[in-house]
């Protein structure tokens, strides 16, 4: 097991769109593993491939209160969707930054486990709002692109002066 390094907005690289994944080998189990631990670790709730620099259609999430649930999403599509959400939302990779953003309200998944295994599932509630969260990271967007451009120029400015008080 080992800790990935997560990418802060706004390095370039969140923004690639993740390619499907054509096997769940036992390259891409260890690699779920180092993202379940490094989101423990940080903590979240969630993290994808992309956040720590991995063009790959994988997800993992944990919404339990025990962090005892673990959830394996690989190649995760939203095959139907309902009704409307809002919710404050945070981002491992847009550290300190909390903004309502509006979601699907029920969605239901299509998705590989860990094992290859075909899941599908429907979710609502706050396990809705991580998955689209998550997959839109998979196509390069952040929580942060459904502000309005000068609120997302505010937070970029915070970000880059954080940045550079830790250096
Ligand atoms: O830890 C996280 N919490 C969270 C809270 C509300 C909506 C979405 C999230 S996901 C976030 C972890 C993360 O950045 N995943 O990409
Ligand atoms: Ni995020």
């Amino acid at each position: 097991m080992a800790l990935l390094n997560i990418l802060h907005y706004p390095d370039p690289r969140l923004k690639n769109v993740a390619s499907p994944v054509d096997e769940v080998s036992e390259e891409i189990r260890k690699l779920l593993d180092d993202m379940l631990e490094t989101m423990y670790d940080a903590p979240g709730i969630g993290l994808a491939a992309t956040q720590v620099n991995i063009p790959k259609r994988l997800i993992v999430i944990d919404i339990s209160e025990q962090k005892n649930s673990p959830l394996y999403l690989v190649n995760p599509e939203i095959v139907r969707q309902e009704g409307d959400t809002e919710m404050e939302e945070g981002c491992l990779s847009v550290p300190g930054i909390f903004a309502s953003v509006d979601r699907a309200n029920q969605i239901e998944v299509k998705a590989l486990g860990k094992d290859g295994e075909i899941q599908e599932f429907t979710a609502d509630g706050l396990l809705a709002i991580c998955i689209q969260h998550e997959i839109d990271h998979l196509n390069g967007v952040l929580f942060i692109d459904y502000l309005s451009e000068i609120r997302r120029q505010r937070i970029k400015k915070k970000l880059q002066k954080q940045a550079r008080q830790t250096m």
